[in-house]
């Protein structure tokens, strides 16, 4: 059976861009990918980076102009990895050049353009590259959860700790220009915080939100706390700050429910701890899973048992799925619906760390 090819167009040349181009590489090289890709254009707006980058990463020619880009005949898949002001017109433009579009988190700058987006994409498929849902160990987590072996959840604790943003000085990238960015860390990190919240837990139903900029003349926030009330009953607490010393990357959630508890923290990525309530009182200890197979999300698409994955295997976790999705025709999750839900979320906590007061979230 012939094979149908994606030729792909990479919007984006930052750290992203290498993450997703890594992904686009490495993904026939674990999965069973029902297309064949084409790394056809980089584009971007330095030139020189451009050609170095595309010569790292097997990119066959480099655009600067995107807006040609996503027009262009020989394109069947964009994928968006610009900062976030350029998001929706990006996306927009190549869903409605009929393109299947991939898309960086946040989804958008707020709720009002992740809603465009959504819209202007209904006919296309879309993904949105929230990673940490294919981290193994997490994945997992949601498989023990599915499974009703946390039993009814009562609390649902998060948190994002970065230390970058600390130096005071910091030149104002994008990352930490509202006009550019949305917000800062509440778009930056509590996103993904959100995303994985509403997947492993469900609806939000409100929230209570405060904010914090510690650095003198920041245009964005360090700094984002809330509490969250999920339509399921349990009680969230989240907090994402870039001002966490000793803490480079450290996305975690506890998750306690009736029969059972559940940790992850990305510094310890291929480790689930989970305790399950119904053993013995006196054995009873969380379990610290090395989550690699066998029987484990992904275990038989990357190493043997035993043997660890890292950052990068979640986006070509990512993206193994969505071909599979896309070519069974079927809805692949977190697509652009999806990315918008969470943005809904973060216009609330921005919206009540505004007003201090409690925000409902409209019902999805
Ligand atoms: C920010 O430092 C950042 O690169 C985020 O933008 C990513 O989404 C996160 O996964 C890692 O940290």
């Amino acid at each position: 059976m012939t094979r149908r090819t994606l030729r792909i167009a990479l919007l984006g040349q930052g750290f992203m861009g290498r993450a997703h181009s890594n992904a686009f590489l490495q993904v026939e090289h674990f999965f069973d990918v029902p297309f064949d890709l084409e790394l056809r254009v980089l584009c971007g707006r330095d030139p020189e980076r451009l050609a170095r980058m595309a010569a790292t990463w097997g990119w066959q020619e480099t655009a600067t102009d995107w807006r040609r880009v996503v027009e262009r005949p020989d394109i069947d898949l964009v994928d968006v990895a610009l900062p976030n002001a350029l998001h929706a017109e990006a996306a927009i433009a190549a869903a409605r050049a009929g393109k299947i579009v991939l898309c960086e988190k946040p989804l958008a700058l707020n709720a009002a353009e992740s809603a465009r987006m959504a819209e202007a994409a209904r006919g296309v498929p879309t993904m949105v590259w929230f990673n940490y849902r294919r981290v193994p160990a997490v994945a997992f987590a949601h498989r023990l959860i599915e499974q009703g072996r946390l039993g009814r959840i009562y609390h649902y604790r998060a948190v994002y700790l970065q230390q970058w943003a600390m130096r005071e000085d910091l030149p104002a990238t994008w990352k930490l220009t509202r006009k550019q960015a949305g917000s800062g860390v509440v778009a930056d990190l509590a996103s993904h915080l959100i995303d994985l919240a509403l997947w492993l837990n469900g609806p939000i139903r409100e929230v209570a939100a405060m904010t914090h900029t510690f650095a003198v003349g920041r245009d964005v926030e360090d700094a984002g706390l809330f509490l969250a009330r999920f339509e399921n009953g349990s009680l969230g607490s989240f907090e994402a700050t870039r001002f966490a010393t000793g803490c480079r990357n450290r996305n975690a959630f506890e998750i306690h429910g009736s029969r059972g508890m559940l940790a992850f923290n990305l510094e310890d990525m291929n480790r689930l701890r989970f305790l399950d309530a119904s053993d013995p009182e006196d054995v009873q200890g969380a379990r610290d899973l090395l989550v690699t197979g066998p029987g484990h999300p992904y275990a038989e698409h990357f190493w043997k048992p035993g043997h660890i994955v890292g950052y990068e295997h979640t986006f070509i976790a990512a993206l193994a799925d969505f071909l599979v999705a896309l070519s069974r025709g079927e809805r692949f999750r977190p697509d652009f619906e999806d990315g918008h839900r969470v943005q809904v979320v973060l216009d609330a906590v921005e919206r009540s760390a505004a007003s201090g007061q409690w925000v409902r979230i409209p019902a999805g």
